[in-house]
């Protein structure tokens, strides 16, 4: 997972310490420089010093020791270096590349760069403190920040919803082959383990084989699949499964929708019916984290068109890059809700910053 960024990322901070280890062997010559002229000084003092009267002897040796002191602090303060714009105007394009190259979003990517100049510039960097390091870390923070901007509870939104209604409907949209089906089979598990009951309702009437697809999956994990025939209208397939759930007293509806149509506004016009229709309690974006700024521009325009509470992103375990992962909450402005993270059931990992950050950053 990842490993496109990380490594980008490992180089980039060995780029950052060798520019710094060749500015530290020019700093340490002046320094090495100067503490020999604040030696030689002394010595000269001393010397005069030497020729004075006993008496002022001792006065004199002690002012000669706060002299020699602050000289000393003096040097150890002009090694505390504060970062400046043209320190990080020399490594920010490179981050830059790196984050594009790893599919981030251009608004992200200049979100990102705007932040780290607004917490770096002008920080004091402590003697033996790592120019690479205190990049790293700030990047680490701003992309949690990100990433934490639409935190939602899933778990904890639809307890609450539960206590007062019941089925809740959730539709799960996107384009094909993204991963809709698959989702809707992990999410009907995660909830059974939770105790919760489950149909899920075959909305993917126009691509030939979706309904035996999902029909396998329903056998399988042993949940009711409410289906009409081929070709017809979804709306009214999702509509059925509401009412069955309502006189089961089931706790959710799962439903899938087709991924392809004949055109784009034939699948925008068919999700518009089946949202007027079935008022869906959640809308569920689901596109691949491979697919990098497509499956961002899908995410927007699916937000736009049909409106989506959230994202889940799926095949995070084929993605070598990540930047999707990044930007997708960001661009729409809805959270994410889980990730996929394999084909079994139980590759379906709850949103969590931190879980991601660490497979980033490590
Ligand atoms: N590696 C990996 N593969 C996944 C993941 N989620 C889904 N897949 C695979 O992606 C392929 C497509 O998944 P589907 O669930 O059929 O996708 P869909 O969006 O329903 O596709 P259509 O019905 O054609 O619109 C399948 O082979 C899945 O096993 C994931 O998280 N990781
Ligand atoms: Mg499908």
């Amino acid at each position: 997972m990842f490993k496109f960024l990380k490594e980008k990322l490992k180089s980039f901070k060995k780029k950052i310490e060798e520019i710094e280890k060749k500015e530290e062997v020019k700093k340490e010559e002046v320094e090495r420089f100067e503490e020999k002229k604040v030696k030689k000084e002394v010595e000269e003092v001393k010397e005069k010093e030497g020729e004075k009267r006993k008496l002022e002897e001792v006065k004199v040796e002690k002012e000669r020791k706060v002299g020699f002191k602050e000289k000393v602090s003096a040097l150890i303060l002009k090694r505390e270096v504060v970062i400046d714009e043209k320190k990080l105007d020399s490594i920010l394009p490179e981050l830059e590349i790196i984050l594009l190259e790893s599919d981030v979003a251009f608004e992200v990517v200049e979100e990102i760069s705007s932040m780290l100049k607004d917490r770096l510039i002008g920080r004091r960097k402590k003697v033996g403190e790592k120019l690479a390091d205190i990049v790293i870390q700030e990047l680490k923070l701003i992309i949690k920040d990100i990433l934490d901007r639409n935190k939602f509870d899933f778990d904890e939104y639809v307890d609450n919803l539960l206590k007062e209604k019941r089925p809740i409907n959730i539709i799960f949209v996107g384009v094909n082959g993204t991963g809709k089906t698959t989702t809707i089979a992990k999410m009907a598990k995660r909830l059974m383990n939770r105790g919760y009951s489950v149909v899920i309702a075959a909305g993917d009437t126009f691509r030939a084989g979706a309904i035996e697809q999902l029909e396998e999956h329903a056998n399988r994990l042993g949940v009711r699949l409410i289906k009409h025939k081929p070709g017809a209208d979804p709306a009214a397939v999702i509509y059925d499964a509401i009412v069955h759930a309502e006189s089961k007293n089931i706790d959710f509806v799962l439903a899938d929708t087709a991924g392809r149509m004949h055109t784009k506004k034939n699948l925008i016009d068919q999700l518009e019916k089946i949202k007027r229709v079935t008022e869906p309690d959640l809308t569920i974006f689901v596109d691949e984290s491979i697919a990098g700024n497509d499956a961002v521009e899908r995410a927007r325009m699916f937000n736009e068109a049909v409106g989506i509470d959230g994202t889940i992103l799926t095949k995070l375990d084929a993605d070598p890059k990540g930047g999707t992962a990044i930007s997708i909450s960001y661009v729409t402005g809805k959270p994410i809700l889980f990730f996929g993270v394999g084909q079994e059931y139980d590759d379906l990992v709850k949103f969590d910053s931190d879980w991601l950050l660490e497979r980033i950053f490590g």
